[in-house]
């Protein structure tokens, strides 16, 4: 057909064919072009181009064309976007930032990044869920992955770390079961992100080594507010070796200078509905707001001797070693700074090995740990596609490296010149890197003898009483949560013989809580205890250290307080909140009955955070509910505002409140007489008043009341 007329103006091509009138571009007024001013879209393979709004057909209804090499790119190379997902810990959202040293400890290792005070090496941390698919919510109740790389001068040293300290079975061989049990029943793919199902805890009813882990799942340790409020731990026993090679071995815990916090699991699920993001956007809005969160790097030490002194085998990862026996000594700081610039590139690609030591670090014969030692660089391979996951940025060393090996699937960096292989005899040069006998990483001598056998050492057969030296550590509150976690998760299983199973188990760990679940599930009949394989150690002492309430932070810092207003609202009474709580390092968001135009008492119009359907009071650590006489009426009109004032109240929340707020409470129908917990403010004083109060983050008194 002949082309009559070309009325091209840089925004859209009009073009007319035969009676049709046709569009290059989107044929809108939004279509923008590289003539305004953008860098100019090209092909991958650098081709400027000229339309990406229609494909090339025959014709403008007519087909499209092999020939478009554009569209034919953009579609494949889409088809490629996704990867498998990991296996486990699929969901995850990472950060960078540094380790800072404080005291060398040369005597202790070797390792470089130990050796110089005040020195920062880069990190990258990923921080996961386990059992949830890369799309599930940020509250589910699961462990949480706390992987942390270290980029230092002699290469990448990762500690794959839980935010718990032991883990469910002695022995890498069992993973895939764990594994599969804990994921969605594989017939009908639920539930997602969820242990409250039968295969789960059919397999932990049946594995009694799992009980000490059982009772850290159960506590409140599997909820955390943030990502920030977590502690991590290598879970492992490693060694460290010293210049002399003098072997220390070690445990590695991270504390968070945030203080560790987490939401009751009636708020978990109402998260999850309001925000499935919770902790990322957390984590993201943290450090965008430069409050940049920090761990403390902490060893427990101790040698031979302990390790043969100690009631259980150093090498089980089902046992810890309390901190009252042996202190966790602060040996560097690690901050969090910096978002990846692209999530893909970065915190999905980073593939963390549990074998990435670097020399003055080694391995115990944990056989968890040993087995990870394959798992982890075998799975990269699935998930990364070729041998080469190390050449991407976040994979790649930030010290020199030089090595021999070559080719594979996407090749970036094969050796320069001849030698690709040692021992040559092109000289330094051209000849390529040798082995220094000097810097290299050095496996420390071990004896080792034995027989091969499939067997496991009877100092990994007590199973309970680590378990019942954690429960009896917590508090009252934090017991509560773990019999209601339990009732709430075993209610779940539809066999009534898995409930029982696992009842008989918590015989052995604390009769009350056994008593408690077993009432909670309707059991009649007490279940029969299973045969523990040695006697239950009823001795061991409580370790505070275990609990979250025994260490409540005692400050407010990087906390977050939502303001509910209505019409009419006192703002200097706000600002003087905001200003309150910024200079005790919290933040605010303002939740009214919009989102725009709330009138102040002053008849300002002031702009909200949140519309107060899409502000509920779960993702605030404290509220305020500062009501002007105005609006008061229509706010306690609307469900999602009374929904605040209960959710804060039975969440155990502190709550800032004015005079003229009143009428919402009692639409509420909180009691007339309001607890401690509720902080009347007027002035700053109150506010002072409040923000004090707010120290403890929650007023668990409130239970007792109920
Ligand atoms: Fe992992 N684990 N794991 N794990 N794990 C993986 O590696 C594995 C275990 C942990 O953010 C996988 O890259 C085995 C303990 C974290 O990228 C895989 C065993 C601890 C992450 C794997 C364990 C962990 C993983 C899946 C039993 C705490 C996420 C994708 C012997 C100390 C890392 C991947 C990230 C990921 C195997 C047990 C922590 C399949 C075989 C114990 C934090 O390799």
């Amino acid at each position: 057909m002949a082309k009559k007329k070309d009325t091209s103006t840089s925004k859209n091509k009009k073009v007319t064919y035969g009676k049709e009138t046709v569009y290059q571009g989107n044929g809108g007024e939004t279509h923008q072009t590289a003539e305004q001013g953008y860098e100019t879209l090209t092909t991958q393979q650098g081709i400027p181009v000229a339309d990406d709004q229609n494909s090339l057909k025959h014709g403008p209804r007519g087909a499209t064309l092999m020939e478009d090499f554009h569209f034919r790119e953009k579609l494949f190379h889409f088809d490629h976007e996704r990867i498998p997902e990991r296996v486990v810990h699929a969901r995850g959202y990472g950060a960078h930032g540094y380790f800072e040293t404080y005291d060398p400890i040369p005597e202790l290792t070797s390792a470089d990044i130990f050796q110089r005070a005040g020195e920062k090496t880069p990190v990258f941390v990923r921080f996961s869920t386990v059992a949830g698919n890369k799309g599930s919510a940020d509250l589910a109740r699961d462990v949480r992955g706390f992987a942390v790389r270290f980029y230092t001068k002699e290469g990448n040293w990762d500690i794959v770390g839980n935010n718990i300290p032991v883990f469910f079975i002695q022995d890498a061989i069992k993973f895939p079961d764990l594994i599969h049990a804990a994921k969605q029943e594989p017939d009908r793919a639920f539930p997602q992100a969820a242990t409250a199902h039968d295969n789960f805890w059919d397999f932990m009813s049946l594995m009694p080594e799992a009980m000490h882990m059982v009772m850290w799942i159960m506590s409140d340790r599997t909820i955390p507010r943030s990502l920030r409020f977590m502690e991590g731990f290598g879970v492992h026993t490693f060694k460290l070796i010293n210049e002399d090679g003098k072997v220390t071995f070690t445990k590695f815990l991270w504390k968070p200078k945030q203080g560790v916090q987490s939401v009751v699991w009636d708020e978990a699920v109402k998260i999850n509905g309001a925000d499935p993001d919770f902790h990322r956007r957390d984590l993201w809005n943290a450090i965008q707001m430069g409050d940049y969160p920090e761990w403390e790097l902490c060893l427990q030490t101790f040698d031979e001797k302990f390790a043969d002194q100690f009631e259980f085998d150093v090498l089980d990862a089902t046992k810890l070693i309390p901190e009252e026996l042996v202190p966790a000594k602060p040996v560097g700081k690690m901050v969090l700074d910096r978002m990846p610039d692209n999530f893909f590139q970065e915190t999905e690609q980073v593939a963390f090995q549990t074998g990435n030591v670097v020399p003055g670090i080694g391995f115990t014969n944990d056989p968890l740990l040993q087995g990870r030692n394959f798992s982890y660089l075998d799975t990269q391979l699935k998930r990364l596609g070729g041998p080469n996951f190390a050449h991407i940025p976040i994979n790649a060393p930030k010290c020199p490296f030089h090595h021999f090996q070559q080719d594979g699937h996407m090749s970036m960096h094969n050796v320069k010149g001849r030698a690709n292989y040692e021992p040559n005899s092109w000289g330094p040069e051209e000849g390529g890197p040798r082995e220094s006998v000097e810097r290299g990483y050095h496996t420390q001598p071990e004896e080792a003898s034995g027989p091969k056998m499939r067997v496991r050492s009877e100092r990994f057969a007590d199973h309970y009483s680590q378990a019942r030296q954690f429960y009896i550590s917590q508090t009252d509150t934090e017991q509560e949560h773990i019999a209601d976690a339990l009732i709430f998760e075993l209610s779940k299983v539809e066999k009534a013989a898995i409930r029982e199973r696992l009842v008989g188990h918590l015989l052995h760990i604390d009769k009350d809580l056994a008593q408690q679940v077993a009432e909670g599930l309707g059991i009649k009949k007490m279940p029969k205890p299973p045969q523990a394989a040695v006697p239950v150690n009823e001795d061991l002492k409580p370790s505070d250290a275990l609990s979250i309430l025994k260490n409540v932070p005692n400050h407010f810092k990087g906390r977050k307080i939502g303001i509910l207003v209505s019409d009419g609202f006192d703002a200097q009474l706000v600002a003087d909140l905001k200003a309150g709580a910024e200079r005790v390092g919290a933040t605010v968001a303002m939740i009214g009955p919009r989102i725009a135009g709330v009138m102040t008492a002053d008849g300002e119009s002031m702009d909200m955070d949140h519309k107060i359907d899409g502000g509920p009071s779960i993702l605030f650590d404290a509220v305020a509910v500062i009501g002007g006489k105005k609006g008061i009426d229509a706010l306690a009109a609307m469900p999602p505002a009374r929904e605040f004032v209960a959710n804060a109240y039975s969440h155990y929340k502190f709550v800032a409140y004015n005079e003229a707020a009143l009428p919402l409470f009692n639409k509420t129908g909180l009691p007339k007489r309001l607890d401690e917990g509720f902080v009347k403010v007027s002035d700053e004083k109150e506010i002072k008043r409040f923000l004090e109060s707010c120290k403890s983050l929650r007023f668990w008194k409130r239970k007792d009341a109920a």
